[in-house]
């Protein structure tokens, strides 16, 4: 099979800098389903884009709560893959920058130091009377979570559609994605704006941009190299060509 990813490698071996968006598919190798994934689950009658929102949160706190605390015991039920590895070991050869789409926690888990949480975390809650913000960790989590500051009501500390990016985190996404060599987009079908549009900011600012995904996205035009698979298996072949790893 042709090394597709050569040409990266020695970009990194001679310093380039990386920068990474990655959705729902980086973790769907992990067991955890994506967005247009969850068909097969109790919540397939369900879009993800009715359930994240402050709207169904306002309607429905518990609802949303049940689904969020099921995501939460999928994630604390399985692990990174060997694409966040793969990741988080890249950090040995250049600077890398990982603006994840996803709230997870997978690439932390894996031991990549540098995040920009772009939709947050599902492992953070957020007070909707007093503001307290913190890690709340526990599966399941009692529903409704109540703030131990002013026993208001806790909210998931992601952001939903319709909400906007924490200001920093888009500026310092924003710069990452411009300044980078080497811009890889792992796993998301770049339907969900402002994330998808640093493909474009990647691009303009002369990134050479590889994707890895399934199949073709909706970036997918704007990608230099198209890496086909299952991102488990292709994001290893940054760090060692693929027909090596085989044999190791
Ligand atoms: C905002 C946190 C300003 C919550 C999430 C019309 C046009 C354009 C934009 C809009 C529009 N109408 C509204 C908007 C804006 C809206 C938006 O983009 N909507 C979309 C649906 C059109 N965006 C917003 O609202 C954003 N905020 O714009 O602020 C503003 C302010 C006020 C008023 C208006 C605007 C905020 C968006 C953030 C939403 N929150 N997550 C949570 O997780 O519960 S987004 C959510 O979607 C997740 O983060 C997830 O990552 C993302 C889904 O995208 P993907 O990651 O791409 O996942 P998906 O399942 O879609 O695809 C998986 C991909 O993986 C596929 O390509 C598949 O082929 C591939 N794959 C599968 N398996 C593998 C694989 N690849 C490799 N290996 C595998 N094994
Ligand atoms: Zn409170």
């Amino acid at each position: 099979m042709k090394d597709q990813l050569g040409p990266v490698r020695e970009r990194i071996a001679a310093g380039a800098t990386v920068a990474v968006l990655s959705g729902a598919g980086l973790s769907a190798a992990s067991g955890i389903p994506t967005f247009r994934g969850a068909q097969d689950s109790l919540w397939s009658q369900y879009r993800p884009e009715d359930l994240a929102t402050p709207t169904a949160f306002a309607r429905d706190s518990e609802l949303v709560w049940r689904w969020y605390d099921w995501r939460r015991g999928l994630i604390a039920g399985s692990e990174p893959n060997a694409a966040h590895h793969a990741l988080a070991a890249l950090e040995a050869k250049t600077t890398v920058t990982i603006i994840t789409q996803n709230v997870d926690g997978y690439h932390r888990l894996a031991g990549s130091s540098r995040i920009l949480e772009y939709h947050g975390s599902i492992w953070r809650v957020r007070c909707q009377d007093c503001g307290n913000t913190g890690l709340d960790e526990r599966v399941p989590i009692p529903i409704p979570p109540v703030c131990e500051r002013c026993h208001g009501l806790l909210r998931p500390g992601v952001v939903w559609f319709g909400e906007s990016i924490d200001p920093q985190v888009m500026a310092d996404s924003a710069r990452a994605a411009t300044d980078c060599d080497v811009f890889l987009v792992i796993g998301t079908a770049g339907a969900v704006y402002p994330a998808a549009g640093l493909v474009s900011a990647a691009r303009h600012g002369g990134a050479l941009v590889v994707e890895f995904n399934l199949e073709p996205s909706r970036i997918s035009h704007l990608a230099d190299i198209f890496v086909a698979g299952s991102a488990a298996e292709t994001v290893p072949g940054l760090i060692v060509r693929q027909s090596d790893a085989e044999r190791l």
